[in-house]
């Protein structure tokens, strides 16, 4: 084409401004009267690309700021947890079932301790041990123990339970169908317990070997729980033994039993319930070591840490919401407990 010429290196502007620069300084321009100049500013600033790693961290905090903002949005507006539709899809994709799941995430033990409401310390103020009662009349147990939060002991209350001669863990199997749905913990009544056993169900549970349920040596031990959610077993069982006389007569007693059952030398870790009443437990066979402690916010009005023995015939009473709880079988046998919560 006329007219045109070729692009040579010196029409390169690094190359014209290197030259420029030259001449500048030459003529005596400063370092610091090229400083002087916003345009040289502007165009350092326009063409000093940004170190790859600086990019990366610019585009990643970035991403974090929407992350946060879209979190605070859903947390603050409910949306979309609050939306039935998305709550439907939300239970669906982590196959749950949405008509019969009670919570949308579950929360392990360890942190909802964390985040349970701090409690009023007058249940423990001025309780120093487990009081030990015999043959404790209602009006008794009402006026003192029935809602106040003190933990104590009752013995005698169990002399017509057939349930001392029958709870076996034999007998538990027995009563047991193979659709049962305590074996598999499929409602959210039939909660199981495995403490520090691989046990991932009941079922499993009662696989185990006869000689390992016997505790033959050699075998490894366990200890397990459960809230029976089978009604039929339920019928069994009450068949053996009855709520505590001593409770009020007007209070409601839960429909679900629980039994606690296991090797000497185990039991259940330290820990808060979050059940909805006051729990009772009869101590079938062996004996059990309960150690109480009130929340640590109430360490400065309450004795930290108090503990008794419960054996075949005695019965607990705990508020296991407030008492922060452990057990430790210390007979020489299996240990059985069956226990429910009253209000
Ligand atoms: O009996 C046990 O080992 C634990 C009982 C328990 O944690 C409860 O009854 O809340
Ligand atoms: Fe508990």
């Amino acid at each position: 084409m006329a007219g045109s010429r070729k692009y040579t290196e010196r029409d390169n502007p690094r190359e014209l401004f290197k030259n420029l620069y030259a001449k500048a300084t030459a003529l005596g321009l400063s370092e610091k009267d090229w400083k002087k100049l916003d345009a040289l500013r502007d165009i350092r600033k326009g063409t000093a690309k940004k170190p790859f790693v600086v990019r990366v961290v610019e585009k990643v905090c970035l991403f974090t700021l929407i992350l946060c903002a879209v979190l605070l949005f859903i947390i603050v507006t409910e949306w979309p947890v609050s939306n039935n539709k998305l709550l439907f899809v939300w239970f669906k994709v982590q196959d749950l079932d949405p008509y019969h799941e009670q919570c949308l995430v579950e929360m392990s033990e360890s942190i909802s301790d964390y985040v349970r409401p701090p409690v009023d310390c007058s249940f423990c103020e001025g309780v120093t041990q487990i009081d030990r009662i015999t043959n404790i009349t209602r009006e008794q147990f009402e006026a003192k123990y029935a809602y106040s939060g003190r933990p104590v002991v009752v013995e005698g209350s169990t002399a017509n339970w057939t349930a001392m001669n029958v709870f076996s863990f034999k007998f538990f199997k027995k009563i047991y169908s193979e659709d049962s749905p305590s074996l598999v913990n499929s409602d959210t009544n039939c909660q199981f317990f495995p403490y520090a056993t691989s046990f991932e169900n009941l079922g499993e549970v009662f696989n185990m070997s006869e000689e390992r349920a016997l505790m033959k040596d050699g075998f490894e031990p366990w200890y397990i729980g459960w809230g029976n959610c089978d009604f039929s077993a339920a019928n069994i069982l009450r068949k053996h033994y009855h709520r505590p006389e001593f409770l009020p007569v007007d209070s409601e007693s839960s429909k679900t039993d629980w039994i606690f059952m296991g090797s000497p030398g185990h039991g259940a870790y330290l820990h808060i319930d979050n059940v909805d009443l006051m729990s009772w437990q009869a101590q079938i066979t062996s004996s059990k070591r309960w150690l109480l402690e009130p929340p640590p916010e109430c360490y400065y009005k309450c004795v930290h840490s108090m503990s008794t023995v419960v054996s075949p015939g005695e019965i607990i009473i705990v508020d296991t919401n407030k008492w922060y709880h452990s057990t430790l079988v210390v007979g020489k046998d299996v240990s059985i407990c069956i226990g429910s919560e009253y209000d």
